[in-house]
């Protein structure tokens, strides 16, 4: 055995190579394993000196054996970590951050204002029946005014709300006056979709019930609204028009200056009204009187932000909506 045994134990590229060093040198038939045997046959005098050398070459055998393994055991570990290390220093993956579409921006916002002036928040059913949507609202089976609020039947004769009006009957239902609310909601209508015009869109209704609730009232609970919205001083306007469900009733408009163009002009946003005595009458009220408004969501967030087209709103095209990362 010579140094080149030493420095193959040294240079061994792995554990099992080791091994099979450490088997050819030290196992039962190694060739250490052998000597050592040998040595019996030996005269004393040469034995003993054969024995001692043969026992220091085991010793540095074993020793560069030990050695070798420390060192290829701590390479391997020394990989293993390599190779898991956590770099903290590394900039992380970029999260890309949502934002809120531009109609549920509007929404809050409107909700803020409502709350802020003393309303409760409810929400009802899409899909409606007859009575609620149509029947308790005063509009009689076959009345004309039920062919402007076309909308999508069930085949058990149910419908998809045409407005968020319903709710004014469920709220009653269930609650008694006096109270304050406003309705936040999806409505739908069977309609020739154009630029203005989707089957489905969204809704906010008030309605306030109380003893000796007047014209006035409803009238100065627009023109609160329309402060909060755009500033003290804003003027609104009523028209008369018809709403089976109240009487009088009215289309309201506020005076603004267009964001864009910059001209004053009105801006109609919906229906209002005295909610009428036989609305009361299908809910069992009596001896109150109450206004409600309603209008719709899509018109106000187009005009004050210049969408020229709804359809732009509901096709989730990120470079449109993008534009209105946390405007309203
Ligand atoms: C009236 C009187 C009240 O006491 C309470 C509420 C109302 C409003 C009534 N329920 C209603 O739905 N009236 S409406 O048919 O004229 O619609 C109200 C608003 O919804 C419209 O002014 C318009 O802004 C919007 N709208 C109607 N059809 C639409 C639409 N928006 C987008 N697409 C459509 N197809």
């Amino acid at each position: 055995m010579n140094d080149d045994t030493l420095h193959a134990i040294a240079t061994a590229p792995d554990l099992r190579e080791l091994q099979a060093l450490r088997v050819r040198l030290l196992g039962k038939k190694g060739e250490l394993t052998e000597g050592l045997k040998s040595l019996g046959a030996l005269p004393p005098e040469e034995r003993r000196a054969r024995g001692a050398a043969l026992h220091e070459r085991k010793r540095a055998v074993e020793a560069a054996l030990e050695a070798r393994k420390a060192a290829l055991e701590r390479a391997a570990l020394d990989a293993r970590l390599a190779a898991e290390r956590l770099d903290l220093t590394l900039p992380g993956e970029r999260v890309p951050a949502g934002a809120h579409h531009l109609l549920t921006q509007v929404t809050n916002r409107l909700l803020d204002v409502f709350a802020s002036l003393g309303y409760e928040v409810v929400v009802g059913p899409e899909l409606e029946d007859d009575r609620h949507n149509f029947g308790a609202l005063n509009f009689p089976p076959d009345h004309p005014a039920r062919d402007t609020q076309d909308t999508f039947w069930t085949t058990d004769g149910r419908l998809l709300r045409t407005h968020t009006s319903p709710m004014q009957v469920r709220y009653m239902e269930s609650h008694e006056p006096p109270f304050r609310v406003v309705v936040p909601g999806r409505v739908f209508r069977n309609e020739a979709v154009d630029a203005t015009h989707e089957a489905q869109f969204h809704q906010l209704e008030a309605l306030v019930v109380g003893e000796r609730i007047t014209m006035a009232d409803l009238k100065g609970a627009i023109t609160e609204m329309a402060t909060a919205l755009l500033g003290s001083g804003t003027r609104t306007r009523l028209l008369p028009t018809y709403f089976p469900f109240v009487e009088p009733g009215a289309e309201f408009a506020i005076w603004w200056q267009h964001p864009k163009t910059g001209r004053e002009e009105w801006l109609e946003l919906g229906g209002c009204g005295m909610v009428h005595p036989r609305v009361f009458e299908a809910v069992g009220y009596e001896g109150v009187t109450g206004f409600a408004f309603g209008f719709g969501i899509e018109r106000l967030a187009m005009v004050s932000y210049q969408v020229s087209d709804i359809r732009d709103l509901f096709r989730g095209d990120l470079r449109l909506l993008e534009q209105f990362r946390g405007v309203a």
